[in-house]
């Protein structure tokens, strides 16, 4: 059966600065949590880091000309916070400006819409050395960041994103330690949650106070989607709390204006909260169009017996430099009534379950709970061990037949499809990724893209899902 898209659905691909850029030391850039995180021995799997990544820093107008092929209408990219304030003098550096508007400039000319993300995860080391995200000062400075992002490069943004997954950085930066800046403490990585709300809620102050009220304006979730073993009083308490913990500390304030009080019974023994000031959480609900959505698999809980249970924190502590399988993607210890059970089915090299569905459910209860809010698949794709194959007919003469990631595009495309005939509001769809690039803690051992980077000569090589995705953009049907 063949499903038609709304005639403006915006098909994209999505990367992230320190995933794809490389040239970390040029044109007065400093370094990231990042680049001193891989640094340090073992934190990432096969010691690599963002220095040359796909060079993309260099190589824009090619992976331009790639997505022109493509057809698709949206690239959403994110600025490196240290190429445009790269000292803690908060001077702006124009070499940075200049470079974006070069690539954003481009993007336009090729027909192609500039979705720019201002923080990915690349935050200034000079401001990890003061707190970091546990500390109040943060948000403030990305006001000033965002600031200048908006007086420089305003006019050529499609659709701005604050924050991309600040689940991420929060927990995963300051609980388990798995990412940068690597630190191991739930009551930073609660004020971290705190303050990168506060950060998105100053953001788009600061972008408004340029583009006007009309300016688009968004922030991406990496919502999990728990779904409770049984319909058991006890399986459905363990996914509100699991709910609560991942989801609701970001969607309450930015949407709603509070944090659940419960967030602050059940996170006691971590943290009295005393970091939320008066007027914080009516500051982070600012006025937003639409709401990005980055999903990839699903995570099945029941109820554990905390009496016997084994702190979630400590499992997720040791386990640097792997795949964070759904069963860890739960890493604080308030959710100690929370079991994950092993995903199932046939997984992606990252250890994560295929569950389309609940993208569909996950669409769907969004647009039933925030009805004027438009949405976006900010993120969506899976990793695979990719084979080259050679081929004359193809450029370069290779190609890479991934037949499973194909499988798992067609099968998202369908989810988003169902949830727009259940009435969600969904305006787009963004593949991750353009291109395989720096899988974080994994390194380069996880391929995401749509096309191939032969890291060693920088070539870039299609393969079957790249096409798949063209000739879905080209009909606007599955
Ligand atoms: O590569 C990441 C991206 O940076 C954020 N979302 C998930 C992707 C795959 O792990």
């Amino acid at each position: 059966m063949t499903t038609t898209f709304p005639g403006d659905f915006l098909w994209g691909t999505a990367t992230a600065s320190y995933q794809v850029e490389g040239a970390i030391r040029e044109d007065g850039r400093t370094p990231s949590i990042w680049d001193t995180f891989c640094e340090h021995p073992g934190t990432v799997a096969d010691g690599s880091s963002g220095e040359i990544a796909c060079d993309q820093y260099h190589r824009y107008p090619e992976d331009i000309a790639l997505m022109h092929e493509l057809g698709v209408k949206a690239y959403r990219l994110s600025i490196a916070w240290p190429r445009i304030v790269p000292n803690a003098d908060g001077a702006v550096n124009q070499l940075g400006i200049d470079h974006y508007r070069r690539e954003l400039d481009a993007l336009r000319e090729a027909g192609i819409m500039p979705v720019v993300t201002l923080y990915h995860w690349d935050l200034p080391q000079y401001l990890e050395d003061h707190g970091g995200w546990a500390r109040r000062d943060t948000a403030l400075r990305f006001a000033d960041y965002a600031d200048a992002i908006a007086s420089g490069l305003g006019d050529r943004v499609g659709i701005w994103t604050t924050l991309n997954e600040p689940w991420c950085s929060a927990y995963l930066g300051y609980g388990s330690g798995v990412h940068a800046p690597g630190v191991r403490d739930y009551g930073k990585a609660l004020a971290a949650v705190h303050h990168l709300n506060l950060a998105h809620g100053l953001g788009v102050q600061a972008i408004r106070a340029h583009l006007g009220g009309t300016a688009k304006v968004s922030s991406v979730l990496n919502l999990a989607v728990n779904i409770a073993q049984t319909d058991s009083e006890a399986d459905m308490a363990a996914k509100h709390r699991a709910d609560l913990i991942a989801n609701e500390v970001f969607l309450g304030p930015m949407l709603e204006g509070r944090y659940d009080p419960e967030i602050f019974e059940v996170t006691k023994p971590y943290t009295d909260w005393s970091f939320v000031h008066d007027g914080d959480e009516e500051l982070i609900r600012q006025p937003m169009q639409s709401l990005g959505v980055n999903y990839y698999s699903t995570t099945h809980v029941r109820y554990r017996d905390t009496a016997a249970a084994v702190s979630a924190a400590g499992g997720v502590a040791a386990s640097v430099a792997r795949p964070v399988s759904p069963a860890e993607r739960n890493p604080m210890p308030a959710q100690d009534i929370v079991e994950a059970l092993p995903p199932a089915g046939e997984l992606t090299a990252m250890g994560w379950n295929q569950e389309p569905q609940g993208l569909t459910s996950l669409l769907t209860e969004l647009g039933a709970r925030f009805p004027d809010l438009d949405l976006f698949v900010s993120e969506n794709g899976s990793a695979w061990d990719d084979e080259v194959t050679a081929d004359a007919d193809e450029p370069n003469g290779m190609i890479v037949h991934d037949p499973r990631r194909v499988a798992y595009l067609e099968a998202h495309v369908r989810a988003v499809a169902d949830a727009i005939a259940a009435g969600a509001k969904v305006k787009g769809y963004f593949a991750w990724s353009l291109l395989d690039n720096f899988e974080w803690a994994l390194g380069y051992s996880k391929r995401f893209g749509i096309i191939r980077v032969d890291y060693d000569t920088q070539q870039r090589i299609w393969k079957d899902s790249a096409l798949r995705l063209r000739a879905i953009v080209a009909h606007n049907a599955i």
